[in-house]
């Protein structure tokens, strides 16, 4: 096998990439993020990706989730604006961006929590169509990317794609010990082939670009390996490109400071009594670590 170029994720390349906050900033400089996604049974998937995107410096974040599940996610993220949207039995459609100018978002997530109805693929599309700025895809947005990888081209900028190897399998239609086997490999390959930045996550996340590069991150440890840890990645990555990082810096840097915060949790708490929410409640310590 062909050796293939990689550079690891160091403390010193990721604080190079920290953008200032002036004296006289306002909140409008570090960008308004679109969070979508949700379904009824996962409004938590929602609640821990706007978390990690409030303890990453986002400038406004708006939470977009069908109607149904707004209750559950508003009052446990009281900075963030809400969409109620309509939904069919608690899932988002099609239709549920329908009259929602979206110019005003720096960035845009969808996923998290989203569901596999038969109609995701055509909310994914719609957020896509209307979004001006990178675009994070993960979680159930990737479910419904799979078998319809043409809907990238639909999208108004530049995207970043967050597969686990289950879901970078479906996505690349082979099996999850065929990712694992070679995950530099999978990784390079399809980022230039879809033409996005793929964050190919598990010990050792990778993250290649459509022009080649390949990072190895060495932070994180297996007490991330619980439900909702992901989400709380995908909030991290749209925040930073939300403040105007380009995409390659802002998902390297997120999932960099992602497992710097999974491991001041472990420190803290164990690996084994660690959950996701504790991995954004120490996003404040990594963020302030790495400075
Ligand atoms: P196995 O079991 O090994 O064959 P899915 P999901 C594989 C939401 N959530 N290495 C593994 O396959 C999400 O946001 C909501 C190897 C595993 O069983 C999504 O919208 C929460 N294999 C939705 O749930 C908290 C790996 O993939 C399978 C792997 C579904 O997301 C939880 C699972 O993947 C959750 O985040 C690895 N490192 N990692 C909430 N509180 O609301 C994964 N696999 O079936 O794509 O589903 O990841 O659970
Ligand atoms: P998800 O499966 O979408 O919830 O994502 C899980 C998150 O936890 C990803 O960011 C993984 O990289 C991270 N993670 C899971 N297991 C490990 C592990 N053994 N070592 C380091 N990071 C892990
Ligand atoms: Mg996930």
């Amino acid at each position: 096998t062909t050796h293939i170029p990689r550079a690891l994720l160091t403390e010193d390349l990721c604080r190079s990439w920290l953008k200032r906050r002036t004296a006289t900033a306002h909140k409008g400089d570090f960008g308004h993020l679109l969070l979508a996604g949700g379904q009824a049974g996962m409004a938590g998937a929602v609640v821990l990706a706007a978390l990690g995107a409030l303890r990453s410096g986002v400038g406004l974040l708006t939470a977009a989730v069908p109607q149904a599940i707004l209750p559950l996610v508003g009052p446990q993220v009281p900075e963030a604006m809400t969409w109620s949207l309509p939904d069919k039995e608690g899932a988002l459609t099609g239709q549920s961006l329908q009259d929602r100018d979206r110019s005003a978002f720096a960035a845009t997530v969808v996923g998290p929590g989203l569901g596999r109805e038969a109609d995701q693929a055509e909310f994914l599309l719609a957020c896509l169509e209307g979004a001006v700025g990178p675009v994070v895809i993960d979680a159930d947005g990737l479910h419904a990317l799979a078998g319809n990888i043409d809907l990238l081209a639909a999208a108004g900028g530049p995207v970043i794609l967050t597969p686990h190897p289950g879901e970078m399998a479906r996505l690349a239609g082979c099996a999850t010990a065929d990712v694992q086997s070679d995950r530099l490999g999978v990784a390079s390959r399809y980022a230039r082939e879809w033409g996005c930045v793929i964050v190919l996550k598990g010990a050792r996340t990778l993250v290649a670009t459509p022009d080649g590069h390949l990072y190895v991150n060495p932070t994180g440890n297996p007490g991330m390996a619980t439900g909702g840890s992901g989400d709380v990645l995908a909030g991290i990555i749209g925040a930073l490109a939300a403040q105007g990082l380009a995409v390659e810096r802002a998902a390297s840097l997120g999932v960099y400071i992602h497992g710097l915060a999974g491991d001041l949790a472990a420190r803290r708490l164990g690996q084994r009594a660690m959950h996701a929410g504790d991995i954004a409640d120490s996003l404040a310590e990594a963020w302030l670590q790495l400075e």
